[in-house]
């Protein structure tokens, strides 16, 4: 058995502040009306939330473009508005983590105000500035993960800064000891605040390939995917280690890290617990699963493979047991809803969704709650490109009309991928905008907010969210569920997705139909008659069934216990 720790236990919670719930009416979410849920999440059986980012921001990227590190965004509230929050979030036993943005600034950060204004400025260097190349052209072909280069040419100076998201999120230098030591006392003062830990914005970024070299490409192309040059370089993990050594390390905390092109041998790198690191990463195998090709083709998403889901999860699982934890979820701010995308969000909704569930809490690791998941909320299809706030959908809009994509293809894409679909407001009640806001949200809710929400789960016993409390309650009930060694059963079956949990004497049989028809389970060593009994079934069972029954009807899933 691994250590046991607060943080392998719990059940964690993903609140996008802007859109979880508005207590002032101008549409736009707030401090307080996190505070105002409280309730409702404890209720659900959440640990620990997870929020945002909720600094100053000009919001180029709502809040990943942090303008200062210290202040609360007027538009969440004030800084007395989150000191009340962490208190009654600890009163009722809620830990709170911090979303942790290291890899850049805003470009109306002070910082990158002087770095601009002058070559001489001490803060210069807190940036990565570039001469471009002779004829012109920027310093490297490095495309950015938001669409056009990474390099921005700053006129004044004559020289480019690097950015690997937004051109108004300039990357910080870490070969800079003083922005550093800038930097860990931020982390330093928000624990003292008493934060209970960080997610850690595109940690394995911060470092970047020595000389900037050409990403290798045809000499047509001028812009590349060039990732591999920023994504897990050796010296990243000193710089993590440091940061452990020198703030982490005394405190009580979870931290968990977003690790896009990251695989579990890599990971190990980041969490294995006598690496002194981090403790989980997300990566991002399962969500690239159903994406086209290329970098507009990205956005057209194709149907997904149960296989490699098996394949993601079977090599995550077994390679970080014993060693390093494991962050499961589904779905994020910068994801399509998962009932949309995994399961199915029309006539199974409730059946796939509660599916989903299933596995991502009886997996070992953390299970990650998106807002709004835990009532089966779906994409959106807003009409025009005008609706959609978030810039990279915009982005992209352009860039795909510059490549001749038609209209309805294009809007077709969003619909799929729009980092929007998560962030339309979450839904309350079936009031004016889901009850999320008494004036005009900053996103349109979703029309479905009137049948989907959760006054109306919570009134209904078979609801997506009553079944999420029951999977809470069981995990909290047996540490199988936590701890338990993961082993698959029928791998090779095309629409069951089976495996087991075995910690000591306590074994729990996991059995789930990813299809739309029902499936049939050959008889199997594991599914054998033993005394097993039924704990959770999210399809309503007559029989108290104490063997294993061969047959799923659609998207069912099934949690037994052997003893
Ligand atoms: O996301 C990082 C990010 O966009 C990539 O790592 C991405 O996840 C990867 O390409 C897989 O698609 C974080 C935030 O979650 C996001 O909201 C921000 O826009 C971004 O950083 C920049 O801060
Ligand atoms: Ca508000």
């Amino acid at each position: 058995i691994m250590k046991r720790k607060w943080w392998k236990e719990s059940v964690a919670y993903q609140i996008y502040p802007r859109s979880f719930m508005d207590t002032n009416g101008d549409g736009i979410g707030d401090l307080n009306g996190i505070t105002s849920k409280l309730d409702y999440l404890k209720n659900l059986g959440v640990d620990v939330i997870w929020i945002c980012p909720f600094y100053k921001s000009p919001n180029d990227d709502n809040g990943y473009d942090i303008s200062d590190f210290y202040a609360v965004s007027e538009e969440f509230g004030t800084m007395e508005d989150f000191e009340h929050l962490l208190a009654e979030a600890h009163r009722k036993g809620i830990k709170v983590i911090a979303d942790l943005v290291l890899n850049h600034t805003s470009d109306e950060h002070p910082w990158f105000v002087e770095a601009r204004a002058s070559k001489d400025s001490p803060k210069r260097d807190y940036y990565i500035w570039k001469k471009g190349k002779e004829n012109n052209e920027p310093p490297s072909n490095w495309g950015s993960f938001f669409g056009g280069s990474a390099w921005e040419y700053d006129e004044q100076s004559e020289e480019y800064y690097l950015h690997i998201f937004n051109r108004k999120q300039p990357d910080l230098n870490w070969e800079n000891p003083l922005l550093i030591e800038e930097l860990h006392r931020m982390v330093r003062w928000w624990l003292d605040k008493g934060l209970d830990g960080f997610r850690i914005d595109a940690i394995n970024h911060i470092v970047k390939m020595e000389g900037f070299p050409d990403a290798e490409a045809p000499a047509h192309e001028k812009i590349v995917s060039a990732h591999h040059f920023f994504s897990n370089l050796p010296k990243v993990h000193d710089h993590i280690q440091h940061l452990h050594r020198e703030v982490f390390r005394p405190y009580n905390i979870m931290t968990v890290g977003e690790a896009a092109n990251t695989g579990p041998e890599e990971a190990l790198l980041y969490v294995e617990e006598h690496r002194d690191e981090l403790n989980m990463v997300f990566h991002f195998e399962h969500m690239s699963m159903d994406s086209g090709n290329g970098n507009l083709g990205g956005w057209e998403k194709r149907p997904w493979k149960l296989s490699q889901l098996k394949e993601i999860l079977n090599q995550w699982q077994t390679k970080l047991h014993g060693k390093g934890w494991n962050a499961n979820y589904w779905s994020n701010h910068d994801q399509p809803r998962a009932v949309s995308r995994f399961g199915d969000d029309q006539a199974f909704r409730v059946e796939s969704a509660k599916l989903l569930a299933t596995l991502m809490f009886m997996l070992e690791g953390t299970p990650y709650i998106y807002q709004g998941e835990e009532i089966g909320m779906t994409n959106v299809k807003l009409n025009a490109i005008d609706d959609y706030r978030d810039s990279v959908t915009h982005r992209f809009y352009r860039d795909a009309q510059q490549e001749g994509w038609t209209e309805d293809r294009i809007m077709s894409a969003i619909h799929q991928s729009s980092r929007d679909n998560a962030r339309t407001p979450m839904q309350w009640n079936d009031q004016a905008h889901g009850g999320f806001t008494t004036g005009t949200p900053w996103i349109q809710a979703n029309p479905n907010a009137s049948r989907i929400n959760v006054e109306a789960a919570e009134k209904d016993p078979t609801s997506i969210l009553n079944y999420y409390k029951q999977l809470i309650s069981l995990r909290k009930q047996h540490l199988v569920a936590v701890y338990g060694k993961y082993e698959p059963v029928f791998p090779e079956h095309s629409s069951i997705l089976a495996f087991t949990r075995t910690l000591g004497n306590e074994q729990l049989v996991v059995v789930m139909n990813f299809s739309a028809a029902s499936a049939h389970m050959d008889n199997h060593e594991a599914l054998a008659d033993q005394s097993v009994r039924l704990l959770l079934s999210n399809i309503a069972s007559d029989t108290n069934e104490t063997s294993i029954e061969n047959h799923l009807q659609p998207y069912e899933a099934r949690i037994y216990l052997r003893e």
